[in-house]
């Protein structure tokens, strides 16, 4: 199908949503005009809602285990249990790191470790609720959820509710991967299925736990893979309004494999992200996996950087070129160069009076 250009320009301002056939005859062409329209119409959409604030958090990403019992072919993270290289993090350890940090937010995410179970994963939340009443904790992934309430034989309403109760603010959105039986059948094949890492937000939502999205892409699917993906994280909004922000993952290839994508690609996804996911307030440009230069994303429809991190490993573990971790003023410096206005926020998006915290 051939859209014309007007139509793609107009699209902000247009009551209609797109649909999978429009969406599928604007988005499958990447030529630089087709991209530089699409930014375009991303970066008005994305300035009617936030004008030039794009925001940045401190925080601290936690991952307390890399065991993980699936072996999903993409990810350099995880070690299978038994095997050399798997650590568990004790959680004195881990109270120390955040304590020494002063993060806003925490952003706990592992493998499915017989280590790390339910009660453990609950036990730290809880402590870290005890020691720092003011921390957003967002934590455990909807695959990490579904492994809790397997492994404890409970439905996955109590996990979440015990979760909520022990301080639990929100959950990150990792594990969605691409939704699609044949990505997964090649390279994930054991792990949570589309339905049951959307049940699991669905069920999440219902119980006020807001959440996160993710779609990790450069797995060889097709555009309209893509699409669809997207597609079932809207129609999961228009049901639920949990969604606070969708990130996309751009495939780190591996420390041994020197492809890299494309940053013209990663552009795409997120203007692509920014026109479809019109629901879901912030799109996330997620610098470990894209480099920080994509700051440029801002202009693509991205609103949000994520944060300092203090040490990112998931990406790093895969051959992520980009650095570990990122200094606030760093983010900011690189926002202004992008011509936009830096904001430190919470974990909730709320602006934090930095000049209050020197
Ligand atoms: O769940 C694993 C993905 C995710 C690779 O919710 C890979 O705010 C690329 O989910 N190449 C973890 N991606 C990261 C994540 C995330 C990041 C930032 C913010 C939020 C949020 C969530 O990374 C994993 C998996 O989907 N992943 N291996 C890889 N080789």
């Amino acid at each position: 199908m051939n859209i014309p250009s007007d139509f793609i320009q107009d699209l902000p301002a247009r009551e209609e949503r797109l649909d999978f056939a429009s969406a599928t005859g604007i988005f499958t062409t990447i030529s630089p005009d087709n991209l530089m329209l699409i930014g375009a119409a991303a970066d008005r959409m994305r300035q009617a809602r936030f004008g030039l604030r794009t925001t940045y958090v401190h925080n601290l990403q936690i991952n307390p285990t890399n065991v993980c019992v699936r072996g999903c072919d993409f990810c350099g993270f995880a070690v299978l249990p038994g095997k050399a290289g798997g650590y568990s993090i004790p959680e004195h350890e881990i109270m120390a790191t955040v304590a020494a940090a002063n993060p806003s937010e925490v952003h706990i995410v592992g493998g499915l470790s017989h280590d790390w179970k339910f009660t453990r994963a609950l036990a730290l939340v809880k402590s870290l609720r005890q020691h720092f009443p003011a921390l957003y904790i967002k934590s455990f992934t909807a695959v990490e959820m579904d492994w809790f309430a397997k492994t404890e034989k409970r439905p996955i309403e109590d996990i979440l509710d015990a979760f909520t109760q022990a301080g639990l603010n929100a959950m990150p959105g990792g594990g969605a991967e691409m939704f699609s039986e044949r990505i997964r059948a090649q390279h994930f094949r054991q792990k949570l299925s589309a339905d049951d890492w959307l049940a699991v937000h669905e069920a999440a939502h219902r119980q006020g736990i807001p959440s996160n999205a993710t779609m990790l892409y450069g797995m060889g699917e097709t555009m309209a893979e893509r699409i669809t993906h997207l597609f079932r994280l809207r129609d999961l909004q228009d049901k639920t309004g949990g969604f606070v922000a969708f990130i996309p993952l751009a495939m780190q290839y591996g420390v041994n494999d020197s492809r890299e994508l494309s940053p013209l690609e990663n552009l795409h996804v997120v203007a692509m992200s920014r026109l479809l996911l019109d629901n879901v307030p912030h799109i996330k440009a997620y610098w470990p996996m894209i480099g920080i230069e994509t700051a440029a994303a801002l202009s693509f429809g991205a609103d949000d950087l994520d944060g300092t991190l203090g040490l990112e490993k998931i990406a790093h573990a895969s051959g992520a070129k980009t650095p570990e971790r990122m200094a606030a003023e760093e983010m900011a410096r690189v926002i202004r160069l992008a011509g936009f206005d830096p904001v430190e926020r919470d974990g909730a998006y709320q602006a934090i009076d930095t000049r209050k915290c020197a």
